[in-house]
């Protein structure tokens, strides 16, 4: 699509008179990002709100650099309703970034790091981004050559700006030369516009883009802080990719700026990085998927002084199985909160002062009185407390609808607008959810979630592939993994490693299957659709 298109009428709305409730109710308030921000800086200048390893920016000092940076990009060319592919790891330039393009309203498209070709080629591509900004190097892979790649490939995206070793290419600290004189930068946008993009995890193919508003997402960041109990005091410690959804709003490393706590940067969740910076900054709160609270948990039993000061441990993304769940008390030394939540909108946290029972085996409640959460049968007929249904739900901060997808929209959304999570869940009697399984065509490969046709579709490009599908099976610390099951072309003898490295180079790493199976043709299930429950029960023959 081309830069001018108008993005925003892609973008399904919520309608008037659900705008108006939500006015009404004083959820959506008319705040957007770098107001608030600004606020901020006004009301606590001195106190910090980012940590990145020796570097301590104020609220003063992050809102100076979020206008020198917004200054810069204004300069290369970036506009308000402009989209702009945002590739970085947890650094403070993310932080500075995100709120430059806020105060734009040029629209910041959320990548992850691990992100390879085919999928930031689709993130650019398919939001016809502007600009691509990225780092220099991240766990030993080249982000400079994958983005002059992306370049070559995507004819709108204009501009490449590097943290780091730019190159020929722009430099990030170099965007930072000037601050801007009173009138430099364009008027602020208004909090009902859109704010950012988040990606779906996908089930059908590429990811899909999740248009988020000033309004909406500013809410859910409020009703996060509350049942998360964050306040000026809190310390939150980004252990995941901070571009998720998760670690930027349940509460988040946003909430926390909302709130005007502090936000300290782990460049990696393992217990190594992230212990020693717990003591250090006195951290309060931090988000982990389901292995890796595994992985804490054991290195925890090996001693947990340093994390003396942490007092809420949150894990979601994924289903946290219930013996784990029980020992983070005992062991870590504070509260578990299941997070239950989704980047489309919906999130659910089990409260602070739950009963112990209620934390260890629910995924939590909604954060709004006004979500309206159903549970349904196959013909969207509510079901009673207590039986296993479809979860489908729509509120305050729910999406209406994917960015420029009229099709999966209608598949996705019921006609009053209800979005199908794709999730099978109870409710209990006391209204507190259990996900008790899926039905979308997605592997949750703890927390990272895959979509099988996606990998399918480019392990179908190698020459010597016929046939594939990717399937789930079960597994004890991931909760899931991935297999592919491959016909090979007439015959050809196949290597795993070969396959492996060829989505490898296409895909993020958590997508290359963990395990090849080959095999003569596949089980079919009528109308010519393979089998998926077939493969799955011979990989449990097979396992055997
Ligand atoms: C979070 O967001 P997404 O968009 O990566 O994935 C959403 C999906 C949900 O539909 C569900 O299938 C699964 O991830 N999920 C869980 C879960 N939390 C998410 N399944 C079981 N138990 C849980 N606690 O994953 C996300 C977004 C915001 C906050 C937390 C997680």
């Amino acid at each position: 699509m081309a830069p001018d298109d108008d993005v925003a009428a892609l973008c399904p709305d919520w309608p008037a008179e659900f705008v108006e409730r939500y006015v009404a109710a004083g959820y959506w308030r008319g705040e957007t990002f770098s107001g608030f921000l600004r606020q901020r800086a006004a009301d606590q200048g001195e106190r910090i709100a980012v940590v990145d390893g020796e570097a301590r920016l104020s609220y003063r000092e992050l809102d100076a650099r979020v206008e020198r940076c917004a200054l810069g990009l204004y300069r290369l060319g970036i506009d308000k309703g402009d989209r702009v592919v945002l590739q970085l790891p947890n650094r403070a330039e993310f932080i500075v970034a995100c709120f430059a393009l806020f105060r734009l309203g040029a629209l910041p498209v959320f990548a992850l790091p691990a992100h390879r070709r085919n999928e930031l080629e689709h993130f650019c591509r398919f939001s016809g981004a502007r600009a691509l900004i990225t780092v220099d190097r991240f766990e030993g892979f080249d982000h400079r050559t994958l983005a002059r790649e992306t370049q070559a490939a995507v004819p709108t995206l204009e501009h490449l700006v590097i943290c780091g070793e730019a190159q020929e290419l722009v430099a990030f600290d170099d965007l930072l030369a000037t601050a801007p004189a009173a009138d430099e930068l364009p008027a602020p946008p208004h909090s009902r516009e859109l704010a950012f993009f988040q990606l779906s995890g996908g089930t059908t193919g590429l990811s899909k883009l999740i248009p988020r508003r000033h309004d909406d997402y500013i809410y859910s960041l409020r009703g996060s802080n509350e049942l998360c109990g964050i306040d000026a005091d809190s310390v939150y410690l980004v252990s995941l990719p901070i571009a998720h959804n998760f670690p930027m709003s349940s509460p988040g490393f946003l909430g926390v700026l909302y709130a005007g706590g502090q936000v300290v940067l782990a460049p990696r969740p393992s217990p190594d990085v992230c212990f020693p910076l717990i003591e250090r900054e006195r951290v309060t709160i931090t988000a982990l998927v389901p292995p890796l609270a595994l992985i804490w948990l054991e290195a925890a039993s090996r001693g947990v002084e340093q994390l003396a000061s942490l007092e809420v441990l949150q894990v979601g993304g994924a289903k946290l199985v219930s013996e784990a769940a029980r020992r983070v008390r005992p062991t870590l030394g504070c509260t578990l909160q299941q997070v239950f939540g989704m980047a489309e909108g919906l999130v659910n946290y089990t409260r602070l002062d739950d009963p112990e029972e209620l934390i260890i085996h629910t995924q939590g409640r909604p954060i709004s009185p006004l979500d309206e959460v159903r549970i349904v049968d196959d013909q969207d007929r509510d079901l009673p407390p207590g039986q296993a249904g479809h979860l489908i739900t729509r509120g305050p901060y729910t999406i209406r609808g994917y960015f420029n997808a009229p099709e999966v929209n209608s598949a996705s959304f019921t006609a009053d607008g209800f979005y199908r999570t794709g999730d099978i869940a109870v409710r209990t009697e006391q209204g507190d959810l259990i996900v008790e399984g899926r039905e979308k065509d997605q592997i949750n490969r703890g927390g990272e979630k895959i979509a099988m046709d996606e990998v399918e579709n480019v392990l179908l490009a190698h020459p010597g592939v016929h046939d594939v599908a990717v399937v789930g099976m079960p597994d004890a610390y991931l909760g899931e993994r991935s297999c592919a099951f491959v016909v090979a072309r007439d015959g050809q003898a196949l290597d795993k490693r070969d396959l492996a490295r060829f989505v490898r180079g296409r895909l993020a790493a958590y997508k290359v299957p963990d395990r090849f199976e080959f095999i003569d043709a596949f089980p079919q299930s009528g109308v010519g659709k393979v089998s998926r429950k077939v493969l799955r029960e011979l990989l449990k023959e097979r396992f055997a």
